[in-house]
């Protein structure tokens, strides 16, 4: 008997889902927009660039510093790459120590139960990451983010990732930290499995705390039967 399952795939955000890079931007963000911009970044600032591509990150920062629609388009574009430059010198030596609690034995029984899984993150870098983590084997579908017309919160990322494994979007869980990731989620009409603070991912379907209480058990059993 072929019993269809209620979910056909797991779409996973990078950043805060599988591993902690957002310190690593803030560093790199941090550092450039003093040096380049005059602009100091606070950490509330930061939390509004979580989840957001890079060039809407800098828009964000440019706002933040007042400084938005004063710099031209070559500028930048240098600062961007410059950012990008002293980011990847912070990521070069991530390995399987920086996955986040839990997430490794979570990903390594999703593969086991045999659920296709994807990734849906923002970052051009995501590859290069999920190797060092040495997950290339377990997350090999990446979505390329310059495949996609909008960012987070637009659903393209979710419903690209949902595609490259052939899981209708409805059946799919999509697992997200950052509100902008949340709202992507539900706009491609996925389940929104929220990480952090349920206050501010109130708009997920279900919240945990942090990766460490994840387990199938949990999904398998709150996610609506059709
Ligand atoms: P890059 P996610 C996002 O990753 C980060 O949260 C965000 O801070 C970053 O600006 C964005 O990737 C782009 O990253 O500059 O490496 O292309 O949360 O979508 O996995
Ligand atoms: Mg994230």
């Amino acid at each position: 008997m072929n019993i269809e399952r209620p979910i056909t795939g797991f779409v996973f955000d990078l950043d805060g889902v599988i591993t902690d890079t957002a310190k690593y931007h803030y560093q790199a963000w941090k550092e450039v927009a003093k040096e380049q911009l005059g602009i100091t970044l606070t950490p509330d600032a930061n939390e509004r660039l979580k989840g957001r591509s890079r060039m809407d990150s800098l828009a964000e920062i440019l706002r933040f510093g007042g400084l938005f629609g004063q710099i031209d388009q070559n500028s930048l574009e240098a600062v961007a790459a410059a950012k990008n430059e002293r980011y990847q010198s912070l990521i070069v030596n991530m390995s399987a120590a920086d996955i986040l609690p839990g997430m490794d034995v979570f990903l390594s029984s999703a593969q086991q139960a045999g659920y296709p899984m994807a990734v849906a993150s923002a970052s051009y870098n995501a590859p290069f990451i999920v190797k060092q983590l040495g997950l290339d084997n377990i997350l090999g579908n990446i979505v390329n983010p310059g495949s996609v017309a909008r960012g987070k919160p637009a659903p393209d990322l979710f419903e690209a990732a949902a595609k490259l494994i052939n899981s209708p979007v409805v059946k799919t869980v999509g697992f997200e930290d950052a509100t902008a990731g949340i709202e992507g989620i539900k706009a491609a009409g996925m389940f929104a499995l929220g990480i952090g603070d349920p206050i501010l991912l109130d708009k997920a379907d279900l919240v945990v705390g942090t990766t460490a209480e994840l387990s199938l058990r949990l999904i398998e059993a709150q996610f609506p039967a059709s």
